[in-house]
């Protein structure tokens, strides 16, 4: 039988050799650094989606952006798989500020703090920091522990 996913969004905003990361304050990946994202829902488009967490969780509108990614992060012994829409953005509207769910801060690209991050994070950053595509596939044992993983460049998505 097909497994069964749930989509999410997945925007980080990386400029001038600097990353936008939102400490999650609640929910799933709570106490992790993080990009701003989460699930699509039934009537909007995955874009939609992008626009709508990005606001909600920073308040930040993006100017341009670009889809890098396309992550699937499967779980030992759970039935329904995430797959993420990985997103990249250089320009946006507003100033980033603190709400509910994200605390963000800015952080210089040779000083993420992958210790405090999903730990499929380090594999795949250095990748999106150089401006490259990819999909990517990771089964978790837990939500601390990677298993396996998958990763490889592609030319479009
Ligand atoms: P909400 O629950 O806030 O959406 N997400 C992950 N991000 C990374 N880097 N690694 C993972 O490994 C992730 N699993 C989920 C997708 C959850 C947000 O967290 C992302 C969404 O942006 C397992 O609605």
């Amino acid at each position: 039988m097909a497994q069964k996913k749930k989509i999410f969004t997945l925007c980080i905003v990386h400029q001038e050799g600097k990353v936008l990361l939102g400490m999650k304050k609640r929910g799933f990946g709570k106490d992790r650094w993080n990009g701003f994202g989460g699930k699509v829902q039934e009537q909007e488009s995955i874009e939609e989606a992008m626009f709508r967490e990005l606001k909600e969780e920073a308040g930040i509108t993006p100017l341009s952006f670009e889809k890098r990614a396309l992550l699937e992060f499967h779980f030992q012994g759970k039935p329904e798989y995430l797959e993420v829409h990985v997103f990249h953005t250089s320009s946006f509207a507003g100033e980033p500020a603190e709400t509910e769910e994200m605390k963000p801060q800015w952080f210089s690209q040779k000083d993420i703090p992958f210790e405090d991050m999903w730990p499929d994070d380090k594999h795949w950053f250095p990748l999106f920091l150089q401006g490259k595509k990819f999909k990517g596939v990771f089964l978790f044992q837990d939500k601390n522990i990677i298993r396996d993983h998958t990763l490889k460049e592609v030319d479009s998505l």
